[in-house]
């Protein structure tokens, strides 16, 4: 009876699942296809499959292949070249750096700590000479065999050098590095210093006129803005409509080793202009221009001193010329 029961149970339960016309849904596999459900009993159909289960995860990175050495052995080349060119040039740049630390170039002179320009300077483009108190002076100067710039201001030459990475001349610098040009003959001969003629000449032009250190035209051709400034004081003449004859006055003292080299208003009063009738301001202190120029025959020498122009006064005569230190390399060459 119990075997009876039991039969029936299962019969009826194949039966129930047929007449469904499924099978029984298997757990999806943590990995790969899930595996069909067994049969239910002895007895009945066996259900379809269930649902395939999920994805497996991937397998593992297979092993690399292998490369060839002739392959890879020029691109590796290559490579190492490139480096090694690179290392070469930062060997090389700091060698020359090391090398030239302190050197002056071939348009300066060396003297001692510092260098001087060999030539009296001319200007990279004059149309851009500025204002006269060198603020907006874009100009740069250079230290070239050419006629040199003048109608420049002492503010404006100031910048002219500091935009070539130079600056104007000390009152020490410049006398050392002017030190031993021969004054030459007067009216002097076709090489000697341009002491006498109706402009500047291009410099270096003249071979006698060369200091004991080398730089050309220190005296004469064009008087020269030095970085020194002085409060002239009183003027001699106090007689306003006698102050440029007070101004000229030359030589003021026999200062000179040859007892020639004039002195403009070492005691006087500056021009800050050069309107006429020219008008000396009281109180402005004058800068220094010093060699004397085209125009002072006698009155150059390596002691003339012109003291009668304010830093803003560009002169028809007066040019300049730039010095560094010789340790600090240019912040631009020309
Ligand atoms: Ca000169």
């Amino acid at each position: 009876m119990q075997r009876w029961f039991a039969f029936r149970a299962s019969s009826i339960l194949a039966l129930v699942f047929l007449l469904l016309g499924c099978g029984i849904p298997g757990k999806p596999g943590p990995q790969g296809d899930q595996g069909e459900r067994g049969p239910a009993g002895n007895q009945g159909p066996q259900g379809p499959a269930g649902p395939k289960g999920d994805r497996g995860p991937a397998g593992p990175q297979g092993p690399e292949g292998s490369v060839k050495t002739d392959d890879v052995k020029p691109i590796v080349e290559a490579a190492m070249k490139t480096q090694i060119d690179a290392l070469q040039k930062q060997i090389d740049d700091l060698k020359s750096l090391l090398q030239n630390r302190g050197q002056c170039p071939s348009d300066m002179v060396t003297i001692g700590t510092f260098c001087i320009d060999r030539y009296e300077a001319s200007v990279d483009d004059p149309n851009n000479l500025g204002t006269l108190d060198g603020s907006r002076t874009t100009a740069k100067a250079l230290s070239v065999e050419a006629i040199p710039q003048t109608k420049i201001s002492w503010m404006q030459a100031s910048r002219a050098c500091s935009n070539a990475g130079k600056r104007l001349c000390t009152r020490q610098e410049w006398l050392l590095g002017a030190g031993g040009t021969p004054s030459g003959a007067q009216p002097p001969n076709p090489d000697d210093c341009n002491t006498k003629a109706s402009g500047a000449v291009k410099s270096g032009s003249r071979s006698q006129c060369k200091s004991g250190a080398g730089i050309v035209d220190a005296i004469g051709n064009v008087s020269e803005w030095v970085d020194e400034w002085y409060v002239t004081g009183a003027p001699v003449e106090t007689d306003p409509a006698k102050w440029l004859q007070a101004l000229m006055i030359e030589p003021f003292g026999q200062v000179a080793a040859d007892g020639k080299d004039a002195t403009w208003n070492v005691n006087g009063r500056a021009l800050n202009d050069l309107t006429t009738p020219l008008t000396p301001s009281i109180g402005m202190p004058a800068v220094g221009a010093r060699g004397g120029s085209y125009l002072d025959e006698d009155g150059t020498g390596l002691l003339s001193l012109d003291l009668r122009y304010a830093a803003t006064v560009p002169v028809e005569h007066v040019g300049f010329r730039c010095c560094r230190d010789r340790t600090v390399p240019p912040s631009t060459t020309p």
